[in-house]
Formats: C-alpha cells, structure tokens, sequence
C-alpha cells in the first residue's frame, strides 16, 4: 500500500511570537482564560518575552485590534480572549456575530492563525464551567489550537 502523506502540528512553541487579545468586559472570567493560556504556552516553550497581551474594551474591538496585529506581520499567531454573556435584549447577538465573523475575516485575510477563545454563554454560570472549572479552560483549548495551526500552516 502506498503511504498516506500526513501533515500534522507538532506543539511546539519555541521559538514563536504570539499576541494575546483579551477584553477587559467580564474581566473575571477573561482572566482565568488568560492564565490558562500563557500557562499552556510557556508550559509548550514559548518564552514570555516573545507574548504580547493587549487588553481591549469587549468582544466588539476584537477583530480590528486582530487585524492591526496580524498587519505588523510581527507575530505567529494571535490568540483572541473573551467571553459575551447573554443579557435582556438583542445585544448579546450583534455582539457574538460581529466578533466571530471579524475575527474569521482576519485570519483568512492575513493568513494568520488566531485562536478562538471567546465564549458565548448564556448565562455567568456557562461561563464559569469554561474558565477553569467543570468544562476545563476554553482559553488553553484555544491556545493548543492556535498552536497546532500555526505548525501546520508552516508546512503548507
Ligand atoms: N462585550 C463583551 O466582551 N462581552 C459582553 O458580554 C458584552 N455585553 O454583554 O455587552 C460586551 N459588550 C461590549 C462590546 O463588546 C463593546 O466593547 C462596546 O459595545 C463598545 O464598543
């Protein structure tokens, strides 16, 4: 039988330079994704001096400050971090699908990686789940998954 070509990501992160975008809205569940995240990468080799955290208002901002990032073409990957929490009126809506069309817009248009950390939740108690709790840390999930992109798309 012929062998398969297979591309995979090693989770490796030495050597890269990675941006963190985290909103400051609901900040108490933000920083828990945050930590979750820069554990997972310096615990995978990327040295701290190679991260930048920049903090933004909310979910709203994140896909300009993403493109800004992505068009310095200083970093590997971006990691985007927040979380939108349902309220009494429509808000929630326009919100969420602002952030995650943008933020999708960005990687495909800058071909860089970005890590999808933003929760949408219903209520704070989905949110705590994700942040370090029941549901473990969406911010380290989406860390491993920038990661992994950003090796693979190195082979591509
Ligand atoms: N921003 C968030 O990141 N999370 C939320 O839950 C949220 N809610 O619910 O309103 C939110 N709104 C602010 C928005 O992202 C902008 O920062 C604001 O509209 C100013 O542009």
């Amino acid at each position: 039988m012929n062998s398969l070509t297979t591309i995979a990501g090693q989770l490796d992160a030495r050597g890269l330079k990675v941006a963190i975008v985290a909103s400051r809205f609901n900040d108490f569940i933000v920083d828990r994704l945050v930590g979750g995240a820069l554990d997972y990468l310096e615990r995978h080799g990327l040295a701290r001096e190679d991260i930048t955290l920049v903090r933004i208002p909310g979910a709203f901002e994140m896909p300009l400050t993403c493109q800004k990032l992505a068009a310095t073409k200083k970093y590997d990957g971006i990691l985007a971090l927040g979380a939108v929490i349902r309220g009494g009126t429509p808000h929630f809506d326009y919100v969420c699908a602002e952030a995650t069309k943008g933020i999708a817009h960005v990687m495909l248009a800058h071909e860089t990686p970005i890590g999808f950390g933003l929760l949408t939740c219903d209520t704070i108690e989905q949110a705590i789940e994700r942040a370090g709790s029941k549901a473990g840390n969406k911010g380290v999930e989406a860390a491993a998954a920038m990661l992994e992109t950003i090796r693979v798309c190195q082979q591509l």
